[in-house]
């Protein structure tokens, strides 16, 4: 897979040089091109921002840059025998990057990510290569960045490590609802290595038992419980064909446990409501 990213600080992604996917470029699996953007400015100032048309605060970057930077990067893949890229522009209004995209992504031969900085790049540059190619603005989540650079470091870690070959993939970790111990829709529950007691606290018996059967069973009670907790919304959108007896008896037995809905940020703390205690 070849990946461009074009930035005004290329020096952000000096984390591409280790680890996982510094070794996938030097097995030759991924072909990172960092570029600057400003190397397409034509002012003695190299200036990539303007002030936003319709008034309001900060700046925006300007198409022409993106422009001339985007048409020959393009230009150069062609000549090397690719096909057209895929354009991927971070931003909080984006659609969400999610495993699924992340496993569409890993399957490209070719993207090139746009980061923007100030309030964002003038929409018309995305206009105009959506013309000539699959444009996606994508958000990495619901928060605000100084700019799209570090989403792209996500975004490249999720999408490399699905790459065959680069895991020590037996090919099939390109879902990892396929991984051992995976429950589909879930998060995952807890989990512990030697030693069995460690500053008084311990593994949980079960797992010592070599009770295969029990030890399934409360793996997915602790998943079912931490979902509840940290994650009401995938609970929520469970299919309830895919739960069992036991399932839904556990999620029966656990109490409302609403967290930082919009609804409890603002509101009055109920009368009764009794204090968590935090260390
Ligand atoms: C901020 C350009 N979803 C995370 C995310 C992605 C991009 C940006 N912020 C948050 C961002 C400023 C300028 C992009």
């Amino acid at each position: 897979m070849r990946i461009d990213i074009v930035s005004i600080f290329p020096e952000y992604f000096a984390p591409l040089g280790v680890s996982l996917i510094g070794k996938a470029r030097e097995r030759g699996i991924l072909d990172v091109c960092l570029h600057q953007l400003r190397d397409w400015t034509d002012d003695v100032h190299r200036t990539v921002d303007d002030t936003p048309y319709g008034g309001g605060p900060g700046m925006v970057m300007k198409p022409e840059p993106w422009g001339e930077a985007l048409d020959d990067i393009i230009t150069s893949g062609a000549a090397t025998g690719q096909d057209q890229p895929r354009l991927i522009v971070p931003t909080p209004s984006g659609r969400p990057f999610t495993q699924q995209l992340a496993v569409e992504l890993a399957a490209e031969p070719w993207l090139v990510f746009a980061c923007g900085r100030y309030e964002g790049i003038d929409s018309r540059v995305m206009a105009e290569y959506a013309t000539r190619l699959r444009v996606d603005e994508v958000s990495i989540g619901d928060y605000v960045l100084a700019g799209g650079e570090v989403a792209v470091l996500v975004m490249i870690e999720a999408i490399g490590r699905l790459l065959p070959g680069v895991l020590g993939n037996a090919d099939s970790v390109t879902d990892d609802s396929f991984a051992p111990g995976a429950m589909h829709n879930l998060v995952e529950g807890p989990v512990y290595t030697k030693p069995p007691e460690w500053r008084g606290h311990r593994v949980p018996d079960v797992l010592l038992s070599g009770h295969h059967g029990k030890i399934a069973r409360w793996r997915r009670d602790q998943a079912l419980r931490r979902t509840h907790a940290n994650r009401p919304d995938l609970l929520a959108a469970l299919d309830p064909a895919t739960l069992d007896k036991h399932d839904r008896a556990l999620l029966s037995s656990l109490p409302p446990a609403p967290q930082e809905t919009a609804s409890t940020e603002t509101a009055e703390p109920p009368p009764s409501a009794t204090p968590t205690r935090h260390p």
